[in-house]
């Protein structure tokens, strides 16, 4: 008997990616609620996943409440992405639909501003799951500086997040959507709003998962 049921039916991995404050956590509030809206399944992620145990260790970190080794901070990142894969699988495969804010990007574009090597940033995400929409809230590093809440951890320095900014461009591919971070909240959300209901369509229809690196 014929069937239209699709077996590579699934929700979608959309990631926000961009420097501090460039406005992911405000977008992903508002696109969750906006496919809530539409009765979509749909959660909202972050990295770093700051309640775990490595979360923890990572958090304390980002509060300069400890030291560690940049190549050993950039494992824990990593870590703690990999100790959410078999979830973030199931979820996806069940039909809900994931909004992440930062992922892998977020792991090799800081470390590398480190200083560390590019590949051996990236080898440590190779077989965790490709996004099937990443979305680049584009800002200059200046102008984010002068947004609430920046400063006040690791990391939210002009200088560290011009080099942020010069990774996040190495590691960017074509297929990437980039937004204009600067445009009025509720601009930004418009646009983000099409290109995460295309997404969640096209992998609803049917798309199989793939890994990183891979091109979409
Ligand atoms: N990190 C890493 O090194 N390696 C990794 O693998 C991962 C992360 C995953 C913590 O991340 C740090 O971890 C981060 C990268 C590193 N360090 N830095 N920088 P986080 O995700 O916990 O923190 P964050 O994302 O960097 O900071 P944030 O403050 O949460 O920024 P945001 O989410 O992009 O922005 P926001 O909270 O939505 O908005 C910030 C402010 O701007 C707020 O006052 C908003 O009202 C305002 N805003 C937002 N949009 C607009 C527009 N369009 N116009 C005007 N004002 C706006
Ligand atoms: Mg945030």
């Amino acid at each position: 008997m014929e069937s239209n049921y699709d077996s590579n039916s699934r929700g979608a991995l959309i990631v926000l990616e961009g420097l501090d404050c460039c406005g992911k956590t405000s977008q992903s509030s508002r696109l969750l609620s906006f496919l809530e809206g539409l009765r979509h399944s749909v959660e909202s992620w972050r990295f770093p996943d700051r309640n775990t145990g490595v979360g923890q260790m990572i958090s304390s970190y980002l509060a300069n409440k400890s030291q560690l080794d940049d190549h050993t901070i950039h494992l824990l990142f990593s870590a703690n992405r990999w100790e959410k894969r078999s979830l973030m699988e199931s979820k996806l495969r069940g039909g809900t639909t994931l909004i992440v804010d930062r992922y892998s990007y977020s792991g090799v574009a800081f470390s590398s501003a480190k200083g560390l090597d590019f590949g051996w940033c990236k080898a440590l995400e190779m077989g965790l799951l490709a996004p099937d929409a990443v979305l680049y809230l584009d800002i200059p590093p200046e102008k984010a500086a002068e947004r609430g809440g920046y400063g006040g951890e690791r990391y939210e320095q002009l200088e560290f997040q011009r080099k942020v900014a010069k990774s996040y461009q190495i590691l960017r591919d074509a297929s990437w959507k980039i937004i204009d971070a600067c445009l009025p909240i509720e601009d930004v959300e418009t646009q983000l709003r099409k290109i995460a209901l295309d997404c969640v369509m096209t992998c609803q229809k049917g798309k199989p998962l793939s890994q990183l690196w891979s091109v979409n």
